[in-house]
């Protein structure tokens, strides 16, 4: 029997903040925008601890706390799970194309570029689930379809891990970088993936274990759509059914990105998915 490192919060929260910190971000905020913000956020939270009374004991491990997110890397984790749906809500609203969904803090840019049809990189164990074959057509908001546009696919293991974020898989495993045909078309086949559980081990974990909550996100794929001259999109696609569909931890669910794959004579889960990209 063989044994594998499990994947741990910590090691998964530090590759997600180092990740994060490779880039650096600026935003061209102005001061009178940044102080409306905050004074209305220190006032949000001014009003909840007159409410609730809190306590100088809840204080004291809110601090703890809020460091023990920093120090397990867990911030890119903390925040596209519970804050990253309303701001993708909120810079959407202007599109018409393939409804958009949050990042998480998984995605990593260069994965193997791979042609329009194409099998993602995976391991002999991944292969021995049913495959499962995405495909459909790129296109612009009139269903031209885009030759060359770009799909990077991301996505967990039957198992819910994520390569690069969990020590035993292999560095590319479940992502690609699919380029459409001249029509716009693809054709993937890949594995589906196991529904996520935030990890319970780390501070993230055991905030949602204390409050009551589930730790679980529904079975989902993610995908970056882009063409030159449109408006990138970053989404995901999720299983019609599944477990979580109505109840994900990072409220990140849409019925416009369900999918619902069907058996083929071969034993594989076949699904359609066209992306329509707005103008940039
Ligand atoms: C995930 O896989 C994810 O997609 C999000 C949003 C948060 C944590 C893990
Ligand atoms: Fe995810």
């Amino acid at each position: 029997m063989t044994t594998i490192d499990s994947p741990t919060a910590v090691g998964s929260g530090n590759a997600a903040t180092d990740k994060f910190k490779g880039a650096r971000f600026t935003a061209d905020t102005s001061p009178e925008r940044l102080s409306a913000i905050a004074t209305e956020a220190l006032a949000g939270l001014s009003a909840l601890i007159h409410k609730h009374a809190v306590t100088y004991p809840e204080y004291r491990v809110l601090k703890q706390w809020l460091i023990d997110v920093g120090e397990g890397g867990e911030w890119p984790l903390l925040l596209d799970v519970f804050v990253e749906h309303d701001i993708e809500e909120v810079n959407s609203t202007r599109f018409r194309g393939t409804k958009g969904s949050i990042e998480g803090p998984y995605y990593v840019p260069g994965a193997p570029e791979l042609p329009a049809r194409c099998t993602l990189p995976m391991r002999d164990e991944d292969r021995a689930h049913p495959a499962l074959v995405l495909r459909g057509r790129v296109t612009d908001l009139d269903g031209a379809g885009l030759g060359g546009a770009i799909i990077e696919l991301w996505h967990a293991d039957d198992e819910g891990y994520y390569s690069q974020f969990a020590p035993h898989l292999p560095e590319w495993n479940l992502r690609g970088t699919i380029v459409t045909d001249p029509e716009g078309r693809y054709e993937i086949t890949t594995i589906e993936p196991a529904p996520y559980q935030i990890p319970t081990d780390g501070p993230t974990g055991q905030f949602i274990e204390g409050a009551g909550w589930h730790p679980w996100r529904p079975a989902h794929l993610h995908l970056r759509v882009t063409s030159p001259g449109k408006q990138p999109i970053i989404t995901q696609l999720y299983f019609a059914g599944g477990d979580w569909i109505d109840d994900d931890v990072a409220t990140a669910t849409k019925p416009e990105l369900l999918l619902d794959p069907q058996l083929d004579d071969a034993g594989r889960k076949v699904v359609s998915y066209d992306f329509a990209l707005d103008p940039a």
